[in-house]
């Protein structure tokens, strides 16, 4: 997946007159990886990392600061919301918040060969310790930011040969889900400040720059917003637009709310064709209570019959691993979701980041496993250590198929009682597929590549000696006794 964070920063580094090229480890051959990296020759090595790829992170930083000159410089939310990774062996520099001011300063410093630890928005490990600056006060301002810098991703055919692309029209959403980094977000950055969309004009004039210069035909495109609903008027001026300018299908995430029938109507008209509309859970009080989502029944089935009404496909959602949860439960729930009918249901295990506020309830604490990491998919294992966990993990695999075919769902639940892992993983890779055609619209070769990574790589890591993954990080552990290393400054 392309980095819309990654593309702010090269497109303010590019105008200022540094050189920028992204790099994707593909986990096939890290020495290849750290070969072409090296080739580079960087100044500065940027990760941008979600907590499932920290471990990953670390292992190529510590081999960075062991093979080159570079400096390593971490950002996004996982480094937001746990910044003392500072302390970890080969990371030298943490981003607070956004990036791109500080990078600009970064980089502006060591073209001069100046000290750049006093940067605001960085922690600097120096040769003197930790400088912990404080963070930066304004926000970037994303009507002067130049276009995403989409076209270093083009130097991959995954990217290329893409026929859908994704946009992101702002940052940030007004609510406060319990499961959710950006209520701490918004926390961090100092409350609904944080939420900015950019003006229909100016996001209809990247959008229309970005597919001119796109090498494969754009087909689709997918617009990755927290939310893209957040004032009906910014949406109704926005699609109008879009409508008359782009006309192209879309998908993006909306939140079961406010919208109103006539929203719908417009993104049926401006080539809406499948939404993503999160449901979370089919039990309303559980919707409302533990994942702090205030959206009742009532109304997901209202926006749910206006979706069918205008032909617009939508996927649904529905947590798994979450405290106190049944297998019963979990099939009774099937009920409401077979209601609002959706094309897709999205299932994904409760994974307590760091800073979440259902991570830090009781009923979470209690039963998290001791020194687990993230995994990068969400499908195959529940976190938490909950009773039931096998058939749980089970259900979760083809909990769609039961939804679509509720004649199997009581053999399909009995088979949840073996433990048959290659069986129920064919069954989720037969829906999963159709999630990806249908709601990622990939081309053919970009499946091939998803093959490759999927189903080959596992095999051909095992080559690779798992136990290098990293060490595991205990937040916020005590300060490292090993001597800090000496920094070129
Ligand atoms: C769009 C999106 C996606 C997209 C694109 C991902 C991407 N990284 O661009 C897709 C659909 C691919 C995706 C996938 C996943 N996502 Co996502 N995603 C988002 C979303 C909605 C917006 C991210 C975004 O582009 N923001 C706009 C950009 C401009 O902001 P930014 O990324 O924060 O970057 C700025 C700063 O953080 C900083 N920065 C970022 N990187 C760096 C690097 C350096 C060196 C520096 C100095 C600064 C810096 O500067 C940037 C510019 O100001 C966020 C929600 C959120 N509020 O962040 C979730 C979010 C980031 N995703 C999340 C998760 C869990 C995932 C998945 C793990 C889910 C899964 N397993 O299926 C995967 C992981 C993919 C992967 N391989 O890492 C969580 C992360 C939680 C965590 N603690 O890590 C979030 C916060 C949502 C949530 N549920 O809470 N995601
Ligand atoms: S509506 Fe979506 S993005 Fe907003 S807080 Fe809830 S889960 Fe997060």
């Amino acid at each position: 997946m392309e980095y819309m964070g990654l593309m702010c920063i090269s497109g303010v580094l590019r105008q200022a007159g540094h050189t920028v090229e992204v790099f994707f480890d593909d986990q096939l051959n890290e020495d290849r990886f750290m070969r072409e990296l090296s080739a580079f020759k960087p100044d500065a090595v940027l990760f941008s990392i979600l907590s499932p790829s920290l471990q990953w992170s670390l292992r190529i930083g510590r081999r960075i600061k062991s093979e080159m000159t570079a400096l390593t410089v971490y950002g996004n939310v996982h480094v937001i919301t746990s910044p003392q990774i500072i302390e970890e062996e080969g990371v030298d520099i943490v981003c607070l918040g956004e990036g791109e001011d500080p990078m600009l300063e970064l980089c502006a410093a060591l073209d001069r060969g100046t000290d750049f630890s006093q940067i605001e928005g960085f922690w600097v490990k120096t040769a003197n310790g930790i400088v912990r600056n404080k963070n930066r006060q304004e926000l970037v301002d994303m009507e002067a930011l130049p276009f995403h810098d989409r076209e270093m991703y083009n130097k991959y055919g995954f990217f290329r040969h893409s026929h859908y692309l994704r946009v992101m029209a702002g940052r940030g959403c007004p609510f406060h889900c319990s499961f959710c980094t950006n209520p701490v977000l918004m926390d961090h950055f100092g409350g609904k400040r944080y939420i900015r969309k950019r003006t229909p004009e100016s996001m209809i004039a990247e959008i229309e720059h970005t597919i001119a210069r796109h090498p494969s035909k754009v087909k689709f495109l997918f617009f990755i917003d927290e939310v893209l609903w957040v004032k009906n008027d910014w949406l109704r001026e926005f699609f109008q637009l879009y409508k008359e300018r782009i006309g192209l299908p879309f998908t993006g995430n909306f939140r079961f709310g406010a919208i109103q029938e006539e929203d719908i109507k417009l993104l049926a008209e401006a080539g809406a064709t499948g939404l993503i509309f999160a449901t979370e859970s089919g039990d309303e009080a559980q919707r409302k209570g533990l994942l702090n989502k205030p959206v009742s029944n009532e109304q997901i089935i209202k926006i749910a019959g206006w979706l069918h009404k205008y032909k617009i496909s939508f996927s649904a959602s529905a947590f798994f691993g979450l405290p106190g949860d049944t297998v019963d439960d979990h099939v009774r729930r099937l009920e409401f979701f077979r209601t609002i009918n959706p094309t897709y249901l999205w299932t994904t295990f409760f994974q307590p980041y760091p800073g979440l506020a259902l991570t830090k309830q009781e009923h979470v604490q209690q039963h998290l496993p001791a020194g687990k990491q993230f995994e990068v998919t969400l499908h195959h294992d529940m976190y938490l250590d909950l009773p039931d966990r096998q058939r749980l993990v089970n259900l979760k695999k083809f909990y769609f198929l039961c939804l679509k075919f509720p004649r199997l769902t009581p053999a399909l639940v009995w088979l949840t009682k073996f433990n048959v892992p290659p069986l129920f993983t064919v069954l989720f890779g037969l829906h999963f597929t159709y999630y990806i055609f249908l709601f990622e619209r990939v081309s053919l070769f970009q499946f091939l590549v998803h093959v490759r990574n999927f189903a080959v790589n596992p095999f051909l890591r095992k080559k690779q000696p798992l136990t290098t993954t990293g060490r595991s990080f205990t937040p916020p552990g005590p300060k490292s006794s090993k001597p800090l290393p000496v920094l070129n400054q």
